[in-house]
C-alpha cells in the first residue's frame, strides 16, 4: 500500500516527472513486426536502434485498491509512412479501464476490443480520453517534430498483455498521407475472436 499521499511536477518542456520510481525505454527493435513496411523497420534498426518511447512509473503495488500511474513520451518519428507508436496492450485483467491525460505534442490514441471494434482519438494538451474495460490501447505520435506527453492512470492489479497485439496487430494503422494524417486498415490484422 501508498501509505501517505504524495504530489509531483510533470517538467516542462521535458515531460519528466520530478519524482518517479521506474523508467522504461523501448527501442525501435522491440517493435518486431508491428510496423507494416517491414524493408523500411530493418533499415532502421540497423541504422541506429534509437528510443521510441519512454514511460516515466510512480510507485506501481499490483493492488486493486491503488491506481498504477506514470507519464509516456512517444518521440516523433515514422517508419515508412508510419508515425513512431507505443506498443499497445489489453490489460490482463481485462475488465479494468485507463484515463489518460495529454499534457503535450499531439498524437492519436487507437484502440479495440475483443469483438473487433475499434476507436481513435486525437489527443492535443488538455485532451482527456477515457479508455474503457475490455479496450486495448496503442499510443501514436503524429506530430513532425515535437513529444507526445501523456499521463495515465489505471487499476494498480491490471497489468498488461502485451501477446495478443504482438500475434495480430491492432486493426487500425495511423499513417501520414503528405500533410495528413490517416487511419488506414493493418493488413496483418485478424480478428481475436474468429467466428466458429
Ligand atoms: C499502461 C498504460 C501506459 C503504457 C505506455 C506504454 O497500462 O497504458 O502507461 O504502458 O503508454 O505503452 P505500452 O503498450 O508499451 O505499455
Ligand atoms: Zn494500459
Amino acid at each position: 500500500m501508498i501509505e501517505r499521499p504524495f504530489a509531483c511536477i510533470v517538467q516542462k518542456p521535458t515531460g519528466i516527472p520530478d519524482r518517479y520510481d521506474n523508467h522504461i525505454e523501448r527501442r525501435l527493435s522491440s517493435m518486431t513486426g508491428q510496423f507494416r513496411d517491414h524493408q523500411a523497420y530493418e533499415k532502421l534498426v540497423q541504422q541506429s536502434d534509437r528510443v521510441i518511447y519512454e514511460v516515466y512509473e510512480g510507485r506501481r503495488v499490483d493492488d486493486q485498491r491503488e491506481l498504477a500511474h506514470g507519464v509516456s513520451i512517444v518521440k516523433p518519428g515514422k517508419v515508412g509512412d508510419e508515425f513512431f507508436m507505443t506498443k499497445g496492450h489489453f490489460h490482463a485483467v481485462l475488465e479494468t479501464a485507463e484515463l489518460y491525460y495529454c499534457i503535450q505534442g499531439e498524437g492519436m490514441i487507437v484502440m479495440e476490443n475483443p469483438e473487433g471494434d475499434w476507436a481513435a482519438e486525437r489527443m492535443s494538451a488538455g485532451v482527456v480520453l477515457y479508455v474503457p474495460p475490455r479496450w486495448a490501447h496503442r499510443s501514436v505520435n503524429t506530430h513532425p517534430h515535437d513529444e507526445l506527453v501523456v499521463l495515465f492512470a489505471y487499476r494498480g492489479d491490471a497489468g498488461h498483455d502485451y501477446q495478443s497485439i504482438e500475434r495480430r496487430g491492432f486493426r487500425k494503422l495511423v499513417v501520414a498521407a503528405g500533410e495528413r494524417t490517416e487511419i488506414v486498415d493493418n493488413p496483418r490484422w485478424i480478428p481475436l475472436h474468429q467466428p466458429a
